[in-house]
């Protein structure tokens, strides 16, 4: 699909589209895109509301004094507009044929500095490459939008109110395509209940188009009443937390089914679920018993004490391959966030790799966003062998290039206020791609599943090779550089030692 130029195939190499095929098809993270929707930000777009599955605050101590968390009211226009011009130059690209990337120094807009980016411009045609350039053909994406929605008005159900909804610029979080299936996340959040309506014309349409292999589903609305949420989950001190990690209970307990779809990851027949503050045991349950021709398996972070989209986390990034130029399968980790030990077998056993995910460049995070410094992992794969990622992460993207990716950049830092970043703001309709199995070696999956006791906080060591199973031992790696975990200093013995 794509490659330096000079060395690529031409761009419609290998592309002889499945005129057969149905138009909802993903499979994996990874299949050649042809289809995706990119998120809006709306003007109506809001602050998320306070309520049991959300306490948020603002980042920036000094604002922080001075003003409360704006939960519920309509967000700045100027910070819609400049997330709504990033939006569309993601686009831009994505429909683009032929892209160059060039190292520059140069004034970030979100920052409010220069730093070092690789950028990314659209060419009309493959010009030279340079040291510092590379030039890449692609196939083009086709790009699908959001319908335009009002966040601002109250929205209500039998038991709950909320003051507002929130916004449109994270498709992946309330749909997620499952093969042929179009799939509504239930939410846990009662601002976001209604979000996946702004996704609702465009799963119809799919829908009506091609009723016989394509299918509209959803798991069953939660209630979103009290009982539904631990209500003293965010009076938790950070040392309680800690103390609480083993048992992986978060701010949703075990009443109802409750998933966010962004905290899926697709690698062709097994499909993998975090367990977080979005997504609880039932919820994976349900995943479980509605697709059946999928192994669903669920992941554990015990170092991520407030968990929510597996994107920033743990990214599989190409499967293993045999015969001529074949190759170890490889995922991006969060080296804060390490994967427990016992739900790696599997993918050890099955010619998998793992690669620690550099530090972030830019570790400042707008004051309204909600999210981690790790949006910075938060990529979206084109291919096999090719990923956009923001511009910014200049080490990411060597190391991507190192590792045999072509790698596209665009700014999008200003979405960073809006809930998420690459792989958030998208929800993929069309890869090419089958219900391959890249995990034959079953007898290695993790025998407990959904279990109440489950206790495991047992991580892989990231600053160690692990027999080769780790290619990039990070010394950098300090429990603690994340905001949502103690430092090691803070941490009880148990975990501070390991
Ligand atoms: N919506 C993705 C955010 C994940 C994170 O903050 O790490």
């Amino acid at each position: 699909m794509d490659g330096r130029n000079g060395r690529s195939r031409s761009p419609r190499a290998g592309l002889v589209r499945q005129a057969s095929g149905p138009e909802v098809n993903a499979w994996t993270q990874w299949g050649d895109l042809e289809t995706v929707v990119v998120g809006n930000a709306d003007p109506q777009s809001c602050h998320l509301p306070v309520e049991p599955a959300c306490h948020s605050e603002i980042n920036d101590p000094h604002l922080a004094e001075s003003i409360p968390w704006p939960g519920g009211c309509v967000k700045h226009q100027a910070a819609i507009r400049a997330a709504a011009a990033q939006l569309d130059n993601f686009c831009a690209v994505l429909k683009a044929e032929c892209v160059k990337v060039v190292s520059e120094h140069a004034w970030d807009s979100e920052l409010k500095r220069s730093t070092d980016k690789r950028r990314t411009m659209i060419e009309q045609s493959p010009s030279k490459e340079g040291e510092d350039t590379r030039v890449y053909r692609k196939a083009p994406v086709s790009t699908l939008r959001p319908t335009v929605l009002d966040w601002s008005k109250p929205v209500s159900g039998p038991e709950w109110d909320s003051k507002s909804q929130y916004c449109a610029t994270c498709p992946r979080d309330t749909m997620i395509t499952l093969g042929n299936t179009i799939l509504e996340a239930t939410m846990s959040k009662r601002s976001r209940y209604f979000e996946h309506l702004a996704c609702r014309d465009i799963g119809l349409r799919l829908w009506r188009a091609d009723p016989d292999r394509v299918k509209l589903w959803a798991c069953p609305k939660p209630s979103m009443s009290d009982r539904m949420y631990h209500s003293d989950f965010f009076q938790l001190t950070k040392e309680q937390r800690f103390d609480r990690m083993r048992s992986y209970q978060f701010c949703v307990n075990e009443t109802e089914p409750v998933f966010d779809a962004a905290d899926i990851t697709r690698c062709g027949k097994d499909i993998f679920v975090q367990k977080s503050m979005t997504t609880n045991d039932l919820g994976i349950k349900w995943l479980t018993s509605h697709f059946p021709e999928l192994r669903v398996h669920p992941l554990h972070f015990p170092y991520d004490l407030h968990p929510s989209h597996i994107d920033c986390t743990f990214v599989p990034l190409r499967p293993p391959t045999t015969g001529d130029g074949g190759g170890d399968g490889l995922a991006l980790i969060n080296p804060e966030r390490p994967p427990l030990k016992s739900e790696m077998e599997l993918w050890r056993k099955n010619g998998w790799k793992l690669m620690n995910a550099p530090l972030p460049a830019q570790f400042d995070r707008p004051a309204f966003s909600q999210s981690s410094y790790w949006l910075s992992m938060n990529l979206l794969s084109l291919s096999p062998r090719s990923v956009v990622i923001e511009e910014n992460e200049v080490g990411l993207c060597k190391l991507l290039e190192d590792t045999g990716f072509d790698v596209i950049t665009i700014p999008m830092r200003h979405m960073y206020d809006f809930g998420g970043a690459i792989h958030c703001c998208t929800w993929d309709i069309k890869r090419r791609d089958s219900c391959t199995d890249h995990f034959p070696e079953q007898e290695y999956r993790r025998a407990h599943m959904y279990e109440e006791s489950f206790n495991d906080i047992d991580v892989i060591d990231v600053s160690s090779a692990n027999s080769g199973f780790l290619l990039n031992p990070t010394k950098d790696f300090k429990i603690g550089c994340h905001e949502n975990v103690l430092t090691r200093s803070e941490a009880p013995a148990s975990v501070a030692s390991k």
